[in-house]
């Protein structure tokens, strides 16, 4: 058995007496690599693989092992079998809601051995390879009828650029091409990047969804590649965006890139102004020009100011960061990924500008406070909204990424996994997860409406019911399995990646749905994210042999572009 192979080795180097985690660097894989004599290429990889997902991860798994012989009956339950390189999508047919039920509250139903591990791993790469089969066709149409241009139309063959015609599929799409090893496609891109794309427009762009899709894909394409073309348009698209921050403490939402006139109405909201910062930071990292990092994080550092007692920020908010502007607490649209990069910045300076952290653990505190609600009648948590402290039952489809962001955030705490704090935080991530996959398997499509509320008499209704490619969910499923290594959350990523191919898939690349509960409702729209993150995350999902290190190497932007973290030199307090 590979498991009982591995996990001898890699418990000798664990401090077995330690109650707290240690980081995989601490737990001497080169030593344990090179101390092996018959290994073979496999072997090795299997081997990193394993010793990859943390110490943590292998003390779990050492425990599962005495388990495993002392009660066979907890082991895993649930096949796991190969794909054909010809599975056939359209018999796929929606199995429903209500399975799995045990892993509802978040705990862990079974014990995953490294044996379960590895035949997972092996199903992961059969899979892997239709998720890259999906991204050449998704890459095929848009080469063929929109090369260069923002978006493909997958349904009328056409194309649009609809955010100001910088080719934003083309440059979103870079690193998921590197990492799946589409070099052909990855270099033909860069081509037309050095000969074609152009930041000095005169159009007035969105300064977020610029900043994360854009920026944040030519330096991410940059940091894997080495490509100094990439350098130089992120620099320049970089310094017409940075405009934004010419006016208020608070970024400007739009900004004309041949002027630099930044538009300000006046007020903003969190999202936007705190969404800014890993890009920009990774940006003064690379070109040694400071105020890309100052000016962003003053940003930041206006926002944590206004400090409200439970962590949990009102999304609207006046230019000047000086009050809020409105009284509505969400996790969705226009609040998300404030919070999601209050973790992301800790852990891109290498883990000491504590008071990021402390943000994080602030609102995380506040979620389970005030935010944190069970469904009728089946008890499906989610996160609410609340307007002036009352609650609003409502969830968005973006609100998924939290699972991923808390389990992240628990396995690099810095009280160690063992903390209470830690174990609720991934108990909440595993919960949220799995109302999130709920939302997708009791939809007749088998994929999730863009928002649900829990009302009703049963758990949540779909309302509205269109779905456009977002990624959310798979985002947590990548996050948790590579965290806990628990197959469950490749199966779950399966089907809904059989759904996607069942119902989104149109001769030239993939539609948004009207209506989840409609099979057919196809709409002409496909979002760069559905390349840059949906298909990222799901091959990431079932890709055992990644490069990408979320522990100790790379830190995601929200639009899924890893970068390389850099410890910072100065520890803020
Ligand atoms: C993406 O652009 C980013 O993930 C953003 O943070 C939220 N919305 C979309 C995907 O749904």
């Amino acid at each position: 058995m590979v498991g009982s192979r591995i996990v001898p080795a890699a418990s000798t180097s664990l401090d077995k007496s330690s109650s707290s985690v240690s980081s995989p660097d601490h737990i001497g894989v080169d030593h344990l690599l090179s101390d092996r004599t018959a290994g073979n290429a496999n072997e090795m990889k299997e081997m990193q693989n394993f010793l990859r997902r943390g110490a943590a991860a292998a003390k779990t798994e050492e425990v599962a092992i005495a388990e495993e012989i002392e009660d066979p009956a907890n082991i895993y339950p649930y096949d796991l079998v190969p794909e054909s390189p010809d599975h056939d999508f359209r018999s796929w047919s929606p199995p429903g809601g209500d399975r799995y039920t045990e892993y509802k509250d978040g705990d862990d139903p079974y014990v995953i051995t490294p044996s379960i591990i590895a035949k997972s791993d092996d199903v992961a790469r059969t899979r892997r390879e239709h998720v890259k089969n999906a991204m050449k066709h998704a890459w095929g149409g848009y080469k063929k009828y929109a090369f260069g241009h923002d978006e493909v139309a997958p349904l009328n063959k056409s194309y649009k650029d609809g955010w100001g015609g910088m080719g934003t599929t083309l440059v979103d799409s870079l690193d998921t091409l590197w990492l799946m090893d589409m070099k052909e496609e990855f270099w033909e891109a860069r081509d037309w990047v050095r000969d074609h794309l152009k930041s000095d427009i005169p159009q007035t762009v969105s300064t977020f969804e610029t900043t994360i899709r854009s920026l944040g894909g030519l330096l991410a394409a940059y940091d894997w590649s080495g490509d100094k073309t990439f350098y130089d348009k992120a620099l320049d698209l970089g310094e017409r965006l940075f405009h934004a921050f010419d006016n208020n403490v608070l970024p400007s939402r739009s900004v004309n890139l041949h002027t630099g006139t930044a538009v300000s109405p006046g007020s903003t909201n969190i999202a936007e102004a705190g969404t800014l910062q890993v890009e920009f930071r990774f940006l003064a990292e690379v070109t040694g020009q400071k105020k890309f990092k100052e000016k962003s994080e003053r940003a930041f550092e206006a926002l944590r100011k206004l400090n409200p007692d439970n962590g949990l920020f009102p999304y609207l908010v006046s230019s000047g960061a000086t009050s809020f502007r409105n009284a509505v607490v969400t996790f969705g649209a226009m609040g998300d990924s404030f919070y999601e990069y209050m973790l992301k910045l800790w852990l891109q300076g290498g883990k000491k500008e504590t008071v990021y952290r402390d943000m994080w653990d602030k609102s995380m505190n506040g979620v389970h406070d005030e935010l944190l609600k069970q469904s009728n009648p089946h008890g499906l948590w989610y996160i609410a909204e609340t307007n002036r402290g009352s609650i609003n039952p409502k969830f968005d489809h973006l609100v998924c990424f939290m699972g991923g962001a808390l389990a992240l955030g628990a396995y690099t705490d810095p009280k160690g996994l063992d903390s209470s704090r830690a174990q609720r935080d991934l108990k909440t991530a595993k919960a949220l997860t799995y109302t999130c996959y709920q939302m997708y398997a009791r939809a007749k499509t088998g994929i999730s409406p863009e928002m649900v509320r829990f009302t009703g008499s049963n758990d949540f209704k779909g309302t509205p019911k269109y779905y456009i490619l977002r990624p959310e969910t798979v985002e947590s499923l990548f996050i948790l399995n590579y965290l806990t290594g628990d197959p469950i959350y490749r199966e779950w990523g399966w089907e809904i990646f059989q759904s996607i191919e069942k119902y989104c898939k149109t001769e030239i690349a993939y539609a948004s749905l009207t209506n989840v509960d409609e099979p057919g409702s196809v709409e002409d729209r496909m979002e760069s994210f559905f390349l840059a993150e949906t298909l990222k995350y799901l091959y990431l999902l079932f890709d055992p042999d990644t490069e990408v290190d979320i522990l100790n190497k790379h830190v995601f932007n929200t639009e899924a572009h890893p970068t390389r973290i850099f410890p910072v030199p100065v520890v803020k307090t």
